[in-house]
């Protein structure tokens, strides 16, 4: 059996921390009309340009978190400041990174997560861009026709950010140890998992994908043996059933030689439901394996025997599983070792798994919480210290009130000292002890405390 164009996935989990930077919002600009005959008009000063947005977007076309190893930061450009003539700022190029579908995202500030990408082509925004300022002519009312402030741009928002790649193991493969489940993902995908004779001699989950003839995939994923009380710890279990967590059928495996092959049954479907509703519920295909070491007959004798077993057994609940997808059968006789039945199996998985997708598709998406970290909430704290005779004021709205100052004309000034009291900052600084003619820096300018401050 040939199945082409194998990838062998090695790593099962990947993460990365980035930080990601949204482009500052362009600021305003204060100008004025010049025309022949007056040479200062009306306000003519246009806004600043958007800042650019960082967006995560899921694709198919990456399967690795590999690329961000090398390239960890990542901003969005910043918006132009406004110009003469009211001309606005030209806007910041959105970023967009791209990331492989399974990639969720935490911020690490917060230890949220923020999203979880499982589609492709979905898209996030995770810093939105600062808002341009609006220059003098925006600001325009008519009490105050000719403004000579404007507004500064909006800073983009930086994070830092934790990228985990939770491959999607559509199709898990559950079973005692030594049942054959390591043999099988090595017979239909290019995986290369250890195998033996022992129990236990897969120690860590293994990864195939499995390309079907119409081009359709999926990935495989061979658990470590499972064993009576793995729900609670006991053998491996219990630690890789939580990297199962995003799959979606299960292939429950079983040595159809076992003398006691109905009890394996029972105990593997007993830890699965101790262990997580989750499991409990997901579609569920039975694989007998080892079936070249009995006769056929014996062989088929024993599927009928096990589906009137299972059908009779609360615990299997099959029915109920399935319901939501339609498969041929649900109990296959197949021989990983010498790959009898497999492409019947694999193809079972194959259109149960599109049809899973199909249907998952079509349900909506369930919102998580706001990001409310991906958009400016308008910085408004500030701190006030003081080296020697001196004062300084330091925060972002400040900081960028200066900015758009023009220290040499006095209605300027006379803005950005209005905009420091409805702040707060002046009552602050008296409170501190400030006197008439000492010294403030604020946003790297120094002032002289005058009546005109206050
Ligand atoms: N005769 C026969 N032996 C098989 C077949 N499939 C697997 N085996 C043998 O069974 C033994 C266990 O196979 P593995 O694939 O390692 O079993 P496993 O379920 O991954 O076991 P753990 O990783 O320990 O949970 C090995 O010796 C395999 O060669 C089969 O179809 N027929
Ligand atoms: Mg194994």
């Amino acid at each position: 059996m040939d199945y082409p164009g194998y990838t062998k996935v090695s790593q099962f989990i990947d993460q990365v921390e980035i930080e990601v930077r949204s482009g500052d919002g362009g600021h305003g600009t204060v100008n004025w009309r010049r025309e022949k005959y007056e040479p200062m008009g009306g306000p003519a000063g246009g806004n600043g340009g958007r800042g650019g947005s960082v967006y995560f977007l899921a694709t198919k076309d990456l399967n690795t978190l590999v690329d961000f190893r090398f390239n960890r930061t990542f901003e969005a450009d910043h918006g132009d400041k406004g110009g003469s003539k009211n001309r606005h700022g030209k806007a910041g190029k959105d970023l967009i990174i791209k990331v492989p579908i399974g990639t969720c995202i935490r911020d690490l500030s917060t230890q949220k997560i923020v999203a979880d990408l499982t589609q492709d082509g979905q898209k996030v925004l995770i810093a939105e861009g600062g808002i341009g300022g609006k220059g003098n002519t925006e600001l325009a009312t008519a009490t105050k026709r000719a403004p000579h402030y404007c507004e500064p741009g909006q800073p983009g928002i930086q994070r830092t950010l934790q990228l985990t790649l939770k491959l999607l193991a559509d199709v898990g493969i559950v079973g005692l140890p030594n049942a054959g489940k390591s043999t099988l993902l090595a017979a239909v995908t290019r995986a290369r998992p250890k195998i033996a004779d022992y129990p236990f001699s897969t120690l860590e989950p293994n990864l195939g994908v499995v390309k079907l003839q119409n081009g359709d995939g999926f990935v495989l994923a061979d658990v470590p043996g499972l064993i009576e009380g793995a729900s609670e710890g006991i053998g491996l279990g219990h630690k890789f059933l939580q990297h199962l967590e995003r799959t979606r059928l299960l292939i429950h495996m079983a040595d159809i030689t076992s003398e006691t092959l109905h009890d394996d049954l029972v105990t593997i479907a007993r830890e699965l439901r101790l262990y997580s509703d989750l499991f409990a519920n997901l579609p569920t295909v039975i694989a007998l394996n080892k079936s070249e070491l009995i006769d056929p007959q014996e062989a088929q004798q024993i599927k009928q025997d096990v589906l009137a077993f299972i059908n009779g057994q609360d615990i299997f609940d099959l029915a109920e599983k399935n319901k939501r997808i339609k498969l041929p059968e649900i109990v296959y006789v197949i021989s990983a070792g010498s790959r009898v039945n497999l492409e019947e199996l694999i193809s079972t998985c194959g259109h149960a798994i599109s049809q899973i997708k199909a249907l998952e598709a079509e349900a909506p998406d369930v919102p998580l919480e706001k990001d409310e970290a991906a958009y400016y909430h308008g910085e408004s704290t500030y701190e006030i210290y003081r080296k020697k005779d001196v004062f300084y004021v330091e925060g972002d709205r400040p900081d960028r009130w200066v900015q758009v100052t023009d220290i040499k004309d006095p209605e300027s000034l006379f803005a950005l000292f209005q905009r420091l009291r409805n702040l707060g900052v002046i009552d602050d600084l008296i409170s501190r002890g400030i006197e008439l003619g000492q010294e403030v820096v604020v946003g790297g300018v120094m002032f002289t405390f005058g009546e005109d401050m206050t």
